[in-house]
């Protein structure tokens, strides 16, 4: 019988071919798929956020866990959509205008997929017009800004109010090594997060209010 405490453990060590051949055994073994996402997959990359917020792992080890939870994710997925697990936010996120860093966003991105987030990922240097029009076709919720240049930072600021003019009810989380909480209550953002893992907590956290 497939062992999901072993799905975990081999998310959490990065283990590619482990977490595929746990997972497809599961899914052979008619194990539930959403009991093989929280249980199994998820259960891992908490376990790797909570590592990563005390400094316990680093960037190469939650990209290497982030990468076998995408392998098992790619047979998973079809199956959650068959059994109608809904999931737990729609979130689109984005590097601002001007701004090409994108390691600390894709990072984010994978931790909230990671958490069982549906992520729509606009890429780097979104202009204020595209993340309008793309919260509009989507319909999100949730959106997430990134920057990484004090110089790029005006941005967030700019896509904030032009999704209010839009009459956009979406929430908009901000991060990136130069931005701050007063950063955020300055510009109107409805959160902030420092890192990654913090990301998932503060989405959770403003979908609730
Ligand atoms: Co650039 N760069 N860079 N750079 N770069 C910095 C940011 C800089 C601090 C370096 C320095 O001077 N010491 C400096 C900015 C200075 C400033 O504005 N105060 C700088 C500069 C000046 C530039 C250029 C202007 C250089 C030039 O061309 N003269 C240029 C700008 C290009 C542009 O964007 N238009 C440039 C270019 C580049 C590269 C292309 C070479 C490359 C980016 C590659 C890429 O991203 N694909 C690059 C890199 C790698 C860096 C450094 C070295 C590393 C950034 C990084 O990836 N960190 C950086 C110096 C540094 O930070 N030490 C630097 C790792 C990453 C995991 O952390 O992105 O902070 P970070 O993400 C964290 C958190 O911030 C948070 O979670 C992440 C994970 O914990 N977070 C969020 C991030 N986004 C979030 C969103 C959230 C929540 C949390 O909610 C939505």
């Amino acid at each position: 019988m497939a062992d999901l405490k072993a799905l975990a453990d081999a998310i959490i060590k990065g283990d590619q071919s482990s977490a595929l051949q746990i997972t497809k055994q599961a899914l052979a073994e008619k194990m539930s798929p959403k009991s093989i996402l929280n249980d199994g997959l998820i259960a891992g990359m908490n376990v790797i956020g909570a590592r990563f917020k005390k400094n316990e792992v680093y960037i190469p080890e939650v990209l290497i866990a982030a990468r076998a939870m995408k392998t098992a994710m790619e047979v998973l997925e079809p199956e959650l959509v068959k059994a109608g697990v809904k999931p737990v936010g729609k979130f689109m996120i984005g590097t601002v205008q001007g701004d090409l860093h994108d390691i600390g966003k894709n990072l984010v991105a994978m931790m909230l997929k990671g958490a069982g987030f549906e992520v729509i990922d606009l890429g780097v240097d979104v202009s204020v017009e595209k993340f309008v029009e793309q919260a509009k076709a989507h319909s999100t919720a949730l959106i997430g800004l990134s920057a990484l240049l004090t110089t790029t930072m005006p941005a967030m600021e700019k896509t904030i109010k032009a999704l209010k003019d839009a009459g956009l009810k979406a929430k908009v989380m901000i991060g990136g090594a130069p931005v701050t909480q007063s950063y955020a209550d300055k510009i109107g953002a409805d959160g902030y997060a420092a890192d990654a893992a913090s990301a998932v907590d503060i989405a959770k956290k403003i979908l609730a209010a």
